[in-house]
């Protein structure tokens, strides 16, 4: 019998060490420098870029104005390809500056966008590519940089939720002509609100600085059109003070992926995903495919005896971008199916891990998904 006063909530944000989150909170009030290029935003994106290994990260207030700037600062325009499998944002930031996202379906072993279909797709209106790495597992990257640099396309990455893991030995950061974290507040790595565009391409990192900026060049000038994607000193603060802890969340999330993976062992129809234990992974998605054929039970019915008991899981990333307005309708791309993406996307449960949960929870958690199977 599952007891527990707690709820568990997916997305519980990490925290890193008050004490030391309001000394820089003093330090900011006593500098009266709140935001605009501060002490602290500035001592972030340098820790940032060390870690990352990159040579060029710019903070910005969240991941969808980074995205956007990304994509802005990178002169795409026409249709732009990019998987319907990932949160709104990303299609939302090619949309909201009137770019025509191009849904392509996931290859299911990897769940990230599919590098066949890209190639098929590309059409003479396609200026580029956003692939996103999808619960932070890397998209196919060598293989999305050749089709993009075979057809002069450009090429992004929405590594929103990939902050801290590799691809091939090297962390993920450098790879296209730039990526984009979200800092949100459930992620791995949080700043209250926040992301950052990084790169290794000098000009690119110079233009979205200006940009980010309302395209200030010196005080009376002005030199592209911007907007206000400027990161406070208040969520670089955050930033530094959870840097310093990112290991021991990475770990904890480590251990309880392990937990789950050992409770939900032989459960008939669930599966967990897998992380490639040879590379960096922040393990912050704990993601389960529910298949109904031999789980007895749906994906939807489980998320609901869930939430019953204080557990509360999400769909991530149902029912996939293109079935979501306006593109469901709206755009010319309407109607187009993605079987893929349709069948994973009513399969996949997120559910709680991080700072929140200990490995006796989720083993009690775990027994709760057992008992739901043989309650069927
Ligand atoms: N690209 C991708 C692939 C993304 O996944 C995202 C964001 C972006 C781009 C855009 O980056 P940002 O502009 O957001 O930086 C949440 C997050 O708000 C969003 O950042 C994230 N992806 C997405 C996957 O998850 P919702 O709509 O699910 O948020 P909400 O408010 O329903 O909260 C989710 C869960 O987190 C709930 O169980 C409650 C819990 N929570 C949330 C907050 C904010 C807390 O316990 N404490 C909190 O402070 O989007």
């Amino acid at each position: 019998m599952y007891k527990s006063d707690k709820t568990f909530f997916i997305g519980r944000p990490n925290i890193g060490n008050r004490d030391d989150f309001y000394r820089r909170l003093d330090s900011i009030f006593e500098r009266r420098w709140l935001t605009n290029e501060g002490e602290c935003v500035l001592e972030l994106e340098k820790e940032l870029s060390r870690y990352l290994g990159v040579k060029h990260c710019v903070a910005m207030c969240n991941g969808t104005v980074a995205l956007e700037l990304a994509i802005r600062a990178n002169g795409m325009s026409g249709n732009v390809l990019v998987p319907s499998m990932t949160f709104i944002a990303t299609a939302h930031a090619l949309k909201w500056q009137e770019i025509t996202p191009v849904f392509v379906d996931i290859k299911p072993s990897s769940l990230n966008i599919c590098p066949d279909s890209v190639q098929r797709l590309i059409d003479e209106n396609t200026t580029g590519i956003v692939g996103v790495h999808l619960y932070g597992r890397p998209c196919d990257i060598d293989t999305l940089s050749d089709i993009a640099e075979r057809n002069n396309l450009k090429l992004i990455f929405d590594a929103a939720h990939a902050f801290g893991a590799s691809y091939k030995g090297e962390k993920i950061g450098r790879y296209g002509n730039c990526e984009v974290f979200s800092f949100h507040a459930t992620k791995v790595f949080n700043t209250f609100e926040g992301g950052a565009v990084t790169t290794n391409d000098d000009e690119l990192a110079k233009k979205l600085r200006l940009m980010k900026n309302f395209g200030f060049e010196g005080e009376d000038t002005v030199s592209h059109i911007g907007i206000n994607g400027k990161m406070a000193e208040v969520n670089a603060a955050m930033g530094l003070t959870n840097l310093e802890q990112l290991e021991d969340f990475i770990e904890i999330n480590r251990v309880n992926y392990h937990a789950y993976r050992g409770g939900l062992r032989n459960v008939p129809g669930i599966s967990l995903i897998h992380y490639d234990e040879d590379e960096a992974n922040n393990y912050q998605y704990i993601i389960i495919c529910i298949d109904q054929a031999q789980s007895g039970y749906s994906r939807d019915d489980l998320k609901e005896y869930l939430a019953a008991h204080g557990i509360i899981a999400r769909r991530y990333f149902y029912p996939g971008c293109h079935k979501m307005e306006p593109y469901n309708s709206l755009d010319p791309h309407a109607g187009i199916r993605l079987p893929a993406t349709e069948a994973y996307s009513k399969m996949m449960l997120a559910l709680p891990t991080g700072t929140q949960i200990c490995s006796q929870e989720i083993e009690s958690l775990c027994d709760l998904i057992k008992s739901f199977k043989s309650r069927q």
